[in-house]
């Protein structure tokens, strides 16, 4: 395989761990506190989870392990989409357990989660672990967008944990993979198995995060990936002065990207779809918004600009948002009527059906919209029942509109300005950079730690790492209970016990920092030119944590 310089060198890198899990492991044991309760919902959730409900919150800590040295055998899952670093989940997985016994076993299940239900394994060894070492990407074992929910797949999956001697199962991914990791435990506890099942917080989304968990991995790789990105469009657009940009970044449910991105690199304007929806603004709100910076500038000569869109914006938009939710519902594959959408060839064929279905005021808002994103509304959902954001072209439906509110106000002597648009989607760019050092030392200790859960026996945690706005010598480590981050939910038009997602919160100091800022931004030039990641250089400059992570641990 051919190797960039970079690629040798980061090979060479040696993550940092939390002090209490560099030296040695029979020195490393495992706190447990009081029951917890789940954020919401705690009665039913105690009647669907009854083995693995309320477990206490587990701390790392120093002190005398008789049993550090277990011969185990776990299974590593990568589930969902891709994020920097989840390489080095399993490179911290792989050491703390061969350091615990060499005998042990590390099998990485094949393409995610369909690997675990078909028995699909490789088993990592030291070669293969040190080609992948510090790297961005999935690629060592791929990853998928199953779910292990059905019974049939349930028993299969229990089938292949006895057949291969498997003591533990570690689920890298985020919310609703983790959602099925907790299911996973609880089922292996319903049938007496001692078989553990650890999640890590994964996804470059953001939205995996609360009380006890700081940050999902791959959000701090991938907004600084993003970040370079804008910045260099931005020195375009101040140097050229005739484009404006519209960016949308990833980010499906939560916009905690796309905010991440705006305090890297100031843009004239920055949207955020918990914003959107909390003061419920219109379709046609947001575009005046949008309209009246892009005014505003030009009436100060300045014909460009940067917008910066988070992917979830459509489905926060109160009107779209509602008609999302009852397509969803009406497009299900267990709707009795989808079969009759699916013979409708044409769009026009598609709309008549679904007006048939749909409310009318939520026809009315499927008809206001142009053509191609009412089709991209109608594609598949995900194996989770979430519409694909990322397919929804809505910085392109966003430049349509600005465009036509321009030419109204030009009509009506309102304005005067050059409107010139190009626009970007950023999100696959990002997914599987090379970590950052913060990313490759997170995920390490996240993975190491994992270890010392099972070690410790436990069931239905998520690797919990602390402290992480501060260098790496103030790490903590521990476990949280994943039904304390449970609530039950609608999907698929009906009630699910899920994770609870992290939105942006608008009283957070992110936000609040970022809302004291955008005026003068909107209006000014006052882009930040963050550049590259770094890997090598003074610290303050390679190990920075997300100015996100600085502002809400602070
Ligand atoms: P995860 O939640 O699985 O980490 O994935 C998040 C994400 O990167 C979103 O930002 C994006 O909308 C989606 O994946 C794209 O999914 P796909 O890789 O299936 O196109």
């Amino acid at each position: 395989m051919p190797l960039s310089a970079l690629q040798k060198s980061r090979y060479k890198y040696v993550p940092k761990l939390p002090p209490v899990l560099r030296g040695d492991l029979s020195k490393v044991v495992v706190q447990l506190g009081q029951p917890t309760e789940s954020v919401a919902n705690s009665d039913e959730l105690k009647k669907l989870f009854p083995h693995t409900y309320g477990a206490p919150i587990a701390q790392v800590s120093s002190g005398k392990n008789k049993s550090f040295d277990k011969q185990l055998t776990l299974a590593v899952v990568l589930s969902g989409g891709q994020a920097p670093g989840g390489h080095n989940v399993i490179a911290g997985l792989y050491d703390g357990l061969k350091k615990g016994n060499k005998k042990s076993r590390l099998l990485g299940a094949l393409g995610g989660p369909k690997g675990l239900i078909d028995g699909k394994f490789v088993e990592i060894t030291d070669r293969m672990m040190d080609d992948y070492r510090n790297t961005g990407g999935f690629d060592m074992i791929g990853s998928g967008r199953d779910k292990i929910e059905k019974p049939e797949d349930l028993a299969k999956v229990v089938e292949v944990v006895q057949s291969q001697g498997i003591n533990g199962v570690v689920v890298v991914g985020g919310d609703d993979s983790n959602t099925n990791a907790a299911v996973l435990a609880e089922h292996f506890q319903s049938l007496s198995l001692d078989v553990g099942v650890v999640g890590c917080p994964k996804t470059i989304d953001g939205d995996l995060k609360n009380d006890h968990i700081e940050t999902s991995f791959g959000f701090d790789t991938a907004c600084k990936t993003y970040s370079e990105l804008i910045g260099n469009i931005g020195r375009d657009a101040n140097s050229a002065k005739k484009y404006w940009h519209f960016i949308k970044l990833m980010g499906r449910s939560a916009s905690h990207i796309t905010l991440e991105c705006a305090l890297q690199t100031q843009p004239n304007v920055c949207l955020i779809g918990e914003e959107v929806a909390a003061k419920k603004m219109t379709l046609d709100q947001i575009v005046e918004q949008v309209a009246g910076t892009v005014a505003a500038r030009a009436a100060k000569g300045n014909n460009f600009g940067i917008v910066l869109i988070p992917e979830g914006l459509i489905e926060f938009i109160p009107e779209v948002g509602t008609l999302i939710s009852q397509l969803s519902d009406v497009l299900a594959h267990d709707h009795e009527g989808a079969r009759d959408f699916e013979k409708q060839v044409l769009l026009e064929g598609q709309v008549a059906w679904l007006e048939k279905m749909l409310t009318a005021e939520n026809t009315k808002v499927l008809k206001a919209l142009p053509a191609e994103i009412q089709r991209q509304l109608f594609l598949d959902r995900d194996s989770h029942g979430n519409v694909q954001v990322s397919l929804i072209e809505t910085e392109k439906l966003l430049v349509e509109l600005v465009k036509r509110k321009l030419k109204s106000w030009s009509e009506s002597g309102k304005y005067a300005g050059k409107f010139s648009a190009l626009t970007h989607f950023f999100g696959y760019e990002g997914r599987c950079a090379f970590p950052s050092n913060f990313d490759a030392d997170y995920c390490y200790s996240l993975g190491f730690n994992a270890f010392v859960l099972f070690n410790a026996g436990l069931t239905g945690y998520l690797s919990s790492v602390r402290n992480t706005h501060l260098s790496a010598e103030k790490w903590t480590c521990g476990g949280v209970p994943i039904t304390m981050m449970m609530n039950i939910e609608q999907r698929h038009g009906k009630p699910k016990p899920v994770i609870k997602k992290a939105l942006v919160e608008l009283e957070g100091k992110p936000f609040k920092s970022f809302a004291a800022s955008r005026d003068s931004w909107s209006v000014e030039t006052a882009y930040l030119y963050p550049g590259a990641i770094q890997y090598y250089g003074p610290s303050e400059v390679c190990d920075a944590p997300t100015k996100t992570l600085q502002l809400e641990q602070k």
